[in-house]
């Protein structure tokens, strides 16, 4: 495939950069406690292309690893650059995590940028848990006793079952975007899952994070629904290094 040659050699010839999206807090002022790194590919032959369409080529070329690790140095670096308090989430691929060193790599990396563990969290989908469930459940057991935190990324979407939820634990369960569009639409279906994540994420002591929130309606239909965070366009499109680390300059 032409996108797996031109991606083979996008690392070494800086085609990668990180963008940041913020996430905040869904009720009083709105702070922003974190940003989710999201990785965008700019290829002289093909442009900007989307991470949904690469990723999966990635994936498949085992070329997951290299890239999803510098992602997580880049991630941990740029962090270093905001208020002590700020969180950073990258997001990790089944491939990724249960690569052979993939602790020894994140270590490293916290080592190196003198980033505090508890302050990047490791996105996962429920997918992990398909494949290889055991190995991953070890895998996040460790990172999680580093101190490291751990998300559940666009929850209810996947295959899996609950059961990994009595295993390990997350620090942050997101409901997907899906739902959140649903309901602002009055889908019944999506408000009852919502509120059911949401008092299954309470009961076992896991914060909620509402994906896609776009306006003012939808952020008064998630506080009702109690979720703890927010990440959508309302509060911040996915920006460059420079824009984020200027919501915390006092001069705009
Ligand atoms: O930013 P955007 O909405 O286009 O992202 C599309 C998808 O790509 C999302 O599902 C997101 O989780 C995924 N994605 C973005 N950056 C990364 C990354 O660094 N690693 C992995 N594994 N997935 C990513
Ligand atoms: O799968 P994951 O949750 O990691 O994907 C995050 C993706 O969702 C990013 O590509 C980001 O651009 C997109 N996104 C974030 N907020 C919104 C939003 O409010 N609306 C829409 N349509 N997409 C969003
Ligand atoms: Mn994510
Ligand atoms: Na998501």
């Amino acid at each position: 495939r032409v996108l797996e040659f031109e991606l083979r050699n996008a690392l070494e010839s800086n085609q990668f950069h990180l963008e940041y999206q913020p996430v905040v807090e869904a009720n009083g002022d709105h702070g922003v406690v974190g940003f989710e790194a999201l990785l965008r590919w700019n290829n002289p032959k093909f442009g900007n292309v989307s991470p949904a369409k690469f990723i999966p080529v990635a994936e498949d070329a085992r070329l997951i690893v290299p890239i999803g690790n510098w992602v997580l140095r880049q991630a941990c670096t740029d962090a270093m650059n905001w208020p002590s308090s700020i969180k950073v989430a990258v997001n990790v691929s089944v491939d990724q995590l249960t690569s052979p060193s993939f602790v020894e790599t994140v270590v490293q990396a916290l080592h190196d940028t003198g980033l505090p563990a508890w302050r990047l969290e490791l996105e996962v989908t429920e997918s992990i848990f398909v494949r290889d469930g055991g190995l991953a459940v070890q895998i996040l057991d460790r990172l999680r006793k580093l101190g490291i935190k751990l998300s559940l990324d666009d929850f209810g979407t996947g295959y899996s079952s609950l059961g990994y939820l009595s295993n390990i634990r997350f620090d942050t369960i997101k409901v997907d975007r899906s739902f959140v569009t649903g309901a602002s639409k009055g889908k019944a279906e999506c408000i009852a899952i919502i509120r059911a994540v949401v008092a299954m994420a309470d009961a076992l002591d896991i914060a909620t994070t509402a994906e896609g929130v776009e306006n003012e309606a939808e952020l008064a239909m998630i506080q009702q629904f109690g979720c703890d965070k927010i990440q959508g366009y309302y509060f911040g499109r996915p920006m460059v290094i420079n824009d984020a680390c200027a919501l915390f300059s006092d001069i705009q």
